[in-house]
């Protein structure tokens, strides 16, 4: 079977919707035709400022809820990437074949350095995208899911990857990004311009997969759409009524203009209600299923440890070849 790699930063508590919609629906697809990797990133998340006890929770909660999801931890490797050290050697050997100015490109950094300002910005935040690409080189990947704000990252990916194989002699399998349609990419519900995400600085616009479903329901209801009053998907002059549309197919696997045509002359009160349901369902077991496997966290934990030892097996492999190629002195 071809390789898949993804990862999600365990920067909340909960998920959001655009994490489940954006990443975990086709992840849970996927893991049927690729022997996949999913990892929660923990070292990519305490490259901004974290709370260590909290960090520990978020980890765990992050797992529980690609589990919840659907994301089957016998079949696909489910691990946390500080399990296996291979990640972060890799990113130390990586970062000496990557040009500073190739990194300074990196748009996620421009625009997270400036939103944090230059005292609070790590070289951690910089070097970011090289450790990604340490995560998804290690494991000969082929193909690897995200969002389109990712794939520059993925890019730069594949550039060390041909870069290490020209000078070294092949050693990384080149990987594709797999980039999600537009139409998987959520926004804020309150400022549907924005795309959704864990760190927004409201909480109004975001819909938390842990949540109290009846807490959906009503910021469901809440959600910002204009006063034209026909659901009708218009990305440009409807965000807001187009993103809700947007959930609402990708939730129940259906068509938009069938949807358009099911609520065609009902008011956006009677769309809201449809859609708080729709999410509702889909949430509830999710939730249930997540908060279950919270509820024993050494169960959890044990099963992290056997995946994490399955993704070590294939990481070290990658990494002693790498040794070997750059010319450092084999231990005895
Ligand atoms: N709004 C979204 N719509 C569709 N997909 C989304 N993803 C995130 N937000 C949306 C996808 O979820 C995965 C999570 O990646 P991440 O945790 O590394 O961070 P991110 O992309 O930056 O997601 P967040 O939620 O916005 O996290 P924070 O706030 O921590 O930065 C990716 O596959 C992403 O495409």
């Amino acid at each position: 079977k071809p390789r898949l790699y993804s990862g999600m930063q365990p920067s909340a508590d909960s998920l959001q919707i655009g994490n489940y919609i954006g990443a975990l629906m086709q992840w849970r697809d996927l893991q049927e035709s690729y022997d996949a990797f999913f990892s929660v990133v923990d070292l990519h998340a305490i490259t901004v400022a974290q709370d260590p006890e909290h960090l520990r929770e978020k980890t765990r909660r992050t797992a529980a809820q690609y589990i919840a999801a659907g994301i089957e931890p016998s079949r696909s490797t489910l691990y946390v990437q500080s399990h296996v050290p291979a990640h972060a050697e890799l990113a130390w050997i990586l970062s000496t074949i990557t040009g500073f100015g190739e990194a300074g490109r990196m748009t996620q950094f421009k625009d997270k350095s400036q939103r944090y300002g230059a005292d609070a910005t790590s070289v951690g935040l910089f070097t970011y995208p090289v450790l990604m690409a340490a995560d998804i080189l290690l494991y000969q990947t082929d193909i690897v899911p995200v969002g389109d704000d990712q794939k520059q990252h993925v890019e730069l990916t594949r550039d060390l990857a041909e870069r290490f194989n020209s000078r070294f002699g092949q050693t990384f399998r080149v990987p594709m990004p797999v980039i999600q349609q537009d139409t998987a990419r959520i926004y804020d519900l309150q400022n549907p311009t924005a795309k959704m995400s864990k760190s927004a600085e409201t909480d109004a616009g975001v819909l938390w997969l842990l949540d109290e479903p009846s807490k959906s329901a009503k910021k469901i209801m809440r959600a910002v759409t204009d006063s034209e009053g026909s659901v009708r998907y218009d990305r440009e002059n409807k965000p807001g009524v187009s993103n809700l549309l947007v959930i609402y197919a990708a939730l129940t696997g259906r068509q938009i203009p069938a949807i358009e045509d099911e609520y065609a002359g009902r008011g956006y009160g009677d769309f809201k209600k449809g859609l708080a349901q729709v999410v509702v369902e889909e949430f509830g077991p999710v939730r249930e299923r997540a908060l279950e496997l919270l509820d024993d966290p050494a169960e959890l934990d044990r099963v992290l440890a056997v995946n994490a030892a399955k993704a070590s097996e294939v990481a070290n492999r990658t990494l002693a070849d790498v040794y070997e190629k750059i010319g450092l002195l084999r231990r005895v």
